[in-house]
């Protein structure tokens, strides 16, 4: 919009078609599409939640390798899933919206039992009595490119897979996915 009028108002017709034509390579389909091979995502912790650690996203053959270690975290097993939003700005991890759906699934699942589902629903990470938790799974389905920019969730309950989104409970952490240097 601002490129347009200035454009109009100070340059000739011409100079229009050239900087019009600059402007087209340079937001077409021509501008090569950077296809990320790691991904990482940093937790925040929600109020009153000590949960922090890391969720890497990184390509290998069979798909995409999904691996988190988080500390303090509630002895037990909490779901873990990819949401909507990168957006961790809210106190109580609300900001990152519901489940990312961009398959139009609608529908939770268990990622073990490879139903249909949100993509990015990886079912529960388990904490031991330390707070350690660990998760190491590959998912053929998960294109890094397409969760790059949205939000990962740790939940508060376990993921006990019922409709709409496993009934999780509160956010103790959310992570924004940014791409990370490859290999
Ligand atoms: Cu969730
Ligand atoms: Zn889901």
């Amino acid at each position: 919009m601002r490129i347009r009028s200035l454009v109009s108002a100070a340059l000739t017709s011409s100079a229009v078609v050239a900087v019009a034509t600059i402007v087209a390579s340079a937001q077409g389909p021509s501008m090569p599409m950077e296809t990320p091979t790691k991904a990482v995502a940093v937790f925040i912790p929600t109020k009153g939640s000590s949960v922090m650690g890391t969720v890497t996203f990184t390509k290998v053959d069979q798909g995409t390798r999904v691996m988190a270690e988080l500390t303090g975290v509630p002895a037990g097993k909490h779901g873990l899933h990819v949401h909507e939003f990168g957006d961790a700005s809210s106190p109580d991890g609300k900001a990152a919206g519901s489940h990312f759906d961009p398959k139009m699934a609608k529908k939770h699942g268990d990622p073990s039992k490879k139903d249909v589902r949100h993509i990015g629903d990886f079912g529960n990470i388990e904490a031991k009595d330390d707070g350690k938790a660990m998760y190491d799974e590959v998912y053929p389905d998960l294109p890094i490119e397409v969760i790059v920019g949205h939000g990962v969730v740790i939940h508060e309950k376990a993921d006990d897979f019922s409709q709409p989104v496993g009934n999780a409970g509160g956010r103790l952490a959310v992570g924004v996915i940014g791409v990370a240097k490859g290999k």
